[in-house]
């Protein structure tokens, strides 16, 4: 693995648990760090303002991915995302992620186009009040071997606790229609992904994976099983989307799936695009999967479970 090199800091610094690369890292000062066994864990009362967070920031190779870790848990009371931006050759953008009670691990992957200093920052947004820690922040260069695999850090859903490391609610819903349930069959493993798809305002539920590396020329499968309480309709979107913003031709591809009530395994192929000058957003090398109701007035728990996304 590359070694990432040291980039000055500012304010509180820490390097945390450096398993992947050594990265700095800024805390906002309001953070209070506590060391618990050589690893240290911020955590902050949050009064839901503010945006208080965590810059690590390291230096890129030209033509890579990186991804970058952290564990997260928060007792606030909403529903409200943490955010991580991004800004690097590719320009600034940002991505909303879920975060559960408990902790979990979160990632995202980012490419670094030209390469040169790529900055993050991962904040809590303003709503509700509550107690926040964070720890382990890290970033690390994507092995090939690892953009050959399954690009889901955890499909099976074994490894969440509370709600899904992967899969964020659209933004207009409210309440939380994602969680972790346990699970009855023995074909799933003790814990599967439950979506409760209820109209809200008028809008569909739909959900989001998170921006997952492609190679623009490549083929993906995207493979998931799924069982409802009675057969139910979802589509499944693969598009670019990038978080730096949209240009060009929109890539967009639709899948319909009829979920029955017996758990059986759905798959998909996406051919991403070559040209980068008809789909610029290519650029960024990114694609999202996001699963919504077929028709928006009818609702239904759907359990998800060994879902994968990966190159073939
Ligand atoms: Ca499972």
């Amino acid at each position: 693995m590359r070694k990432l090199s040291l980039v000055s800091l500012l304010s509180m610094s820490a390097a945390l648990n450096l398993a992947a690369a050594s990265v700095s890292l800024n805390a906002n000062t309001e953070w209070k760090s506590v060391d618990t066994e050589g690893i240290k864990t911020y955590a902050i009362d949050y009064d839901g303002k503010g945006w208080p967070g965590f810059f690590p920031q390291v230096d890129t190779g030209p033509g890579e991915f990186y991804k970058v870790r952290w564990m997260m848990k928060s007792q606030r009371t909403g529903d409200e995302p943490q955010t991580l931006a991004i800004e690097g050759s590719l320009g600034k953008g940002t991505l909303n992620c879920p975060v559960s009670k408990e902790w979990n691990t979160y990632s995202a992957y980012v490419f670094s186009g030209n390469g040169g200093p790529f900055k993050f920052r991962i904040y809590l947004n303003p709503g509700s009040a509550g107690k926040v820690e964070a720890k382990n922040v890290e970033v690390s260069k994507v092995s090939t071997e690892e953009l050959s695999g399954n690009l889901l850090s955890d499909g099976d859903f074994e490894h969440s606790a509370g709600s899904p490391v992967d899969w964020l609610k659209d933004g207009r819903v409210k309440g939380s229609p994602i969680s972790i349930v346990r699970s009855e069959d023995f074909i799933s493993g003790e814990r599967s992904m439950a979506v409760e798809f209820k109209p809200q305002d008028g809008n569909a539920i739909g959900i989001q994976s998170p921006q997952l590396p492609v190679e623009p020329g490549k083929v993906y499968e995207f493979n998931f099983w799924a069982k409802a309480g009675r057969e139910f309709v979802i589509n499944v979107d693969t598009q670019a989307w990038p978080p730096y913003g949209h240009k060009g031709t929109h890539f967009w591809k639709r899948d319909t799936f009829k979920i029955t009530t017996e758990w059986k395994q759905y798959s998909l192929k996406a051919s991403i695009p070559s040209d980068l000058v008809q789909y610029p957003d290519l650029a960024a090398k990114t694609v999202y999967i996001g699963i919504s109701a077929a028709a928006k007035d009818q609702e239904e728990k759907v359990l998800f479970d060994d879902m994968s996304f990966k190159r073939l």
